[in-house]
């Protein structure tokens, strides 16, 4: 297996990984499991210096704590497009290659994105749980809000970003757009910053891309433009919510609601947000079809059967 460029060192799998990918692994390569060991700790004290690339998913990443335990780590190589759980400046700084998936994830991402604004929106899973709890012998249920032709904005206007948007034209939306570098090739007006795009729209979407830069970035000032007739759809990583504002604006009346598929601290919801009618709670699933997760599983696999056998990485992630 190893070529004149390639490695036959030890391939750390730091969490359990797609049952396909964990087996086309272990097939061509030698695979610890960290997650299955007895003593992790003593692993890694006794074979550390043995682990030349990491696969770990975009939830895990790979903590500091760990980069440190691989002297000789040469990969970190991701199932999932974030890679914001990994110090990727940090691993750069010790000449560590870092891949995840982009693009195989974009189209269910989106998918899904256009699926949560129309529930939030049309009160999908409200009218689901009014009929199963046999309201409806009772009442019709309480109109809602139209979707088609309305200001719809985009707050990431990067891969996922554009799928969702492209979708939405189909809707005879009026699409705005936010991000810190303008988009050349696409009709959609910018504004300058995520409060003026949700003054601007009556349902802000979020697609930017997680971790410091984007924390906290729709703020209760970003909320308060929105406004009581808005709609806010997540599907980015909950992190760049500011979650405390956010439970406050759907409790006090502040927007409409939400369709939430990331959070703060996954896999536990604000407590607040449980009982609300106006708000959809997804288990973060964009991506959590067969079709996409195999791909990304296969392509997780050809990143670091590559760099195991020629030294590179087939989709790095980009410089900052
Ligand atoms: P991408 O192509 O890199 O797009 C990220 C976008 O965010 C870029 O357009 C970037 O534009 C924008 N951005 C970054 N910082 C910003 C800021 N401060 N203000 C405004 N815009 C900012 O990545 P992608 O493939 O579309 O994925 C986007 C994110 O979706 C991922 O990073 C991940 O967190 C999330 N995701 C979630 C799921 C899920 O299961 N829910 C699945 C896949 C991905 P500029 O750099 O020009 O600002
Ligand atoms: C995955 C994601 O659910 O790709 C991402 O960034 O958030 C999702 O596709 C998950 O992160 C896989 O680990």
């Amino acid at each position: 297996m190893p070529s004149s460029t390639g490695t036959d060192g030890t391939v750390l799998q730091v969490c359990p990984l797609l049952p396909t990918l964990e087996t086309a692994l272990a097939e061509h390569h030698r695979v610890v499991r960290l997650a299955e060991l007895p003593d992790p700790d003593a692993y890694l004290r006794d074979h550390g210096d043995e682990v030349v690339a990491a696969v770990t998913s975009a939830r895990i990443g790979v903590s500091n704590e760990l980069m440190d335990a691989l002297p000789g780590l040469r990969a970190i190589v991701h199932f999932g497009v974030g890679y914001e759980t990994t110090d990727v400046a940090r691993a750069r700084a010790r000449g560590i290659d870092v891949s995840n998936t982009p693009d195989v994830l974009t189209d269910c991402v989106a998918d899904l994105a256009v699926g949560a604004l129309i529930d939030v929106m049309r009160r999908l899973s409200a009218a689901d749980r009014f009929v199963r709890r046999g309201a409806w012998l009772q009442d019709a249920f309480p109109l809602a809000a139209k979707v088609s032709g309305k200001r719809v904005g985009i707050l990431g206007l990067g891969r996922i970003g554009r799928a969702i948007a492209r979708r939405l034209e189909g809707f005879d939306v009026e699409l705005l757009y936010c991000s810190r570098t303008p988009v050349e090739d696409v009709s959609y007006r910018r504004v300058s910053s995520p409060t003026e795009l949700a003054a601007e729209c009556d349902a802000l979407v979020v697609a930017v891309s997680g971790g410091g830069a984007t924390q906290g970035l729709v703020s209760a000032s970003v909320l308060d433009a929105l406004g009581p007739q808005g709609c806010l759809v997540n599907v980015s990583r909950g992190s760049v919510i500011d979650e405390p504002a956010l439970v406050n604006a759907l409790t006090g009346g502040g927007i409409a609601g939400a369709a939430l598929d990331v959070f703060a601290d996954e896999p536990r919801v604000p407590k607040d947000l449980l009982d609300l009618d106006t708000v959809v709670l997804l288990p973060h699933i964009a991506s959590a079809t067969h079709e996409t997760r195999e791909a990304m599983g296969e392509l997780t696999f050809r990143n670091l059967h590559r760099f195991m056998t020629e030294g590179s990485l087939l989709t790095p992630v980009p410089e900052h």
